[in-house]
C-alpha cells in the first residue's frame, strides 16, 4: 500500500473512491467539481440533491454512475482568505481526515484526491499538497492512496519538495512519486 503523488485528470482514476472538491451545495460548480459532473452524468447531480449540502470540512459519499471509480466522496475545502491561516488549515486538515474515515467505513482500499481548496479556493498550493501530505501519510500502509495534480505547477511544487529534496520515496520519475 502506498501514497502516490501524480500528474493527471482524476475523472480517469480507476479507484473504489474519487475525492470532489466541493462546495457546499453539493450541486456542482466549476474546477474538478465540474469535470466530475460532467463525466459521472445526471445521476450524481440528482443524488447530490438528496444530501442536503454539507460543510466546510466535513464530507458525503455518492455512486461513481459512469465514472471508473465506484464512489464519490464530496468534500469541501476552505475559502482560503475566509478564515485565519490556522483555521484554513484545520478545516483543510478535517477535508482528508472525513473522507478518509468514509472511505474506510464504505471498504474502500484505493482513494484518489485532487489538491482541495487549491483552484477557486485559493489556498497555496505549496501549503495545501503539505496538509494532503500530512494526512494521507497517516493512511497509506492501509490504502492505495492517491494525489492527482492537474496543473503542471502543482506538480512541479511536488516534485521540488518530495522528490528532489527527500530521499524517503519508492518511485520517482517525471509523472508520479511513490511513497
Ligand atoms: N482532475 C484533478 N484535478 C483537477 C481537475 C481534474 N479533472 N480539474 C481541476 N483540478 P478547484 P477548490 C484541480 O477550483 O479550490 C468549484 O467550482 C485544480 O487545478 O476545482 O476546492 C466548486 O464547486 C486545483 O489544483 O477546487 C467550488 O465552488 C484543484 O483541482 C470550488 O470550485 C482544486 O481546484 C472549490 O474550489
Amino acid at each position: 500500500m502506498s501514497l502516490t503523488i501524480m500528474k493527471g485528470d482524476i475523472t480517469k482514476a480507476k479507484t473504489d473512491a474519487i475525492v470532489n472538491a466541493a462546495n457546499s451545495s453539493l450541486l456542482g460548480g466549476g474546477g474538478v467539481d465540474g469535470a466530475i459532473h460532467r463525466a459521472a452524468g445526471p445521476e450524481l447531480l440528482r443524488e447530490c440533491r438528496t444530501l442536503n449540502g454539507c460543510k466546510t470540512g466535513e464530507a458525503k459519499i455518492t455512486g461513481g454512475y459512469n465514472l471508473p471509480a465506484k464512489h464519490v466522496i464530496h468534500t469541501v475545502g476552505p475559502i482560503y482568505f475566509q478564515h485565519s491561516q490556522e483555521e484554513s488549515k484545520r478545516l483543510l486538515q478535517n477535508c482528508y481526515k472525513n473522507s478518509m474515515e468514509l472511505a474506510i467505513q464504505n471498504n474502500c482500499k484505493s482513494v484518489a484526491f485532487p489538491l482541495i481548496s487549491a483552484g477557486v479556493y485559493g489556498y497555496p498550493k505549496e501549503e495545501a499538497l503539505d496538509v494532503a501530505v500530512e494526512i494521507l501519510s497517516q493512511y497509506k500502509d492501509s490504502m492505495e492512496l492517491s494525489i492527482v495534480l492537474f496543473d503542471a505547477e502543482a506538480f512541479e511544487i511536488a516534485k521540488r519538495k518530495y522528490a528532489l529534496l527527500t530521499q524517503n520515496y519508492k518511485r520517482f520519475d517525471n509523472s508520479r512519486i511513490v511513497f
